[in-house]
């Protein structure tokens, strides 16, 4: 008769391998899901934090420019103003330079409100896209043979609202626009993506939106 050949070094049960493949898959799968949460709160922050810079860079725009507002150096008469104050828009001009002609040193203040950067226009527009915009409109030269001509410049996306009010010194409201002392702007950006897991208070989509407000006394429409 031949012994049975006991074999103690016997290997996984196919029931022990089952299970640390189940063990490995539920630990890998806790792993993957941790990864896509922190990976998702990354993404939120990352758009939140572009969001905002976006809005304080549009805004910071605008302040600078408005500030100048009506600044005519030469003065007779006074050429720089704001030219128009609409709730959605502002419109005005200064009077920097001149570089069209010949007849006076280059850079220095001229009679007129034709050089780059004399009118300038803010406004939302909207895209085919329906991504809505901060544009600038400014007089520009394309050559230094050409005259200035407006161009469009895009300054911010994603910039949803802004709205502009105009005030006396006193802060009440100016209804004509020889009052106006001072202009405020509340301006409201949205993150370009939507967060599904996010629902706006009020208009009860998936964008995360940030407002910013300011007021600027633009000194020159006082002279
Ligand atoms: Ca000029």
């Amino acid at each position: 008769m031949f012994g049975v050949r006991k074999n103690n070094s016997r290997g996984f049960s196919l029931i022990e391998i089952l299970i640390a493949i189940a063990v490995g898959l539920t630990i890998m799968g806790a792993l993957y899901s941790s990864f896509i949460i922190e990976k998702k709160i990354y993404d939120v922050q990352a758009q939140v934090a572009e969001m905002r810079q976006n809005a304080r860079a549009a805004m910071d725009m605008m302040m600078r420019d408005i500030r100048m507002a009506g600044y005519d150096p030469v003065n007779t008469p006074k050429l720089g103003t704001i030219v128009t104050a609409a709730a959605d828009r502002i419109r005005f001009t200064v009077n920097l330079t001149r570089t069209n002609t010949t007849t006076t040193a280059l850079n220095s203040p001229d009679e007129d409100i034709l050089d780059p950067n004399e009118d300038i226009t803010y406004y939302i527009e909207t895209l085919t896209t329906g991504t809505q915009q901060l544009v600038r409109v400014a007089r520009e030269r394309l050559s230094p043979s050409t005259a200035s001509d407006f161009r469009i410049s895009p300054i911010a996306e994603n910039i949803e609202s802004l709205a502009f009010t105009y005030h006396k010194s006193d802060g009440t409201s100016a209804g004509v626009i020889s009052d106006i002392r001072e202009v405020r702007i509340t301006l409201t950006a949205r993150t370009a993506l939507p967060d599904p897991s996010y629902t706006d208070p009020v208009k009860h989509d998936h964008y995360r939106r940030y407002t910013l407000a300011a007021k600027i006394i633009p000194r020159n429409l006082l002279l």
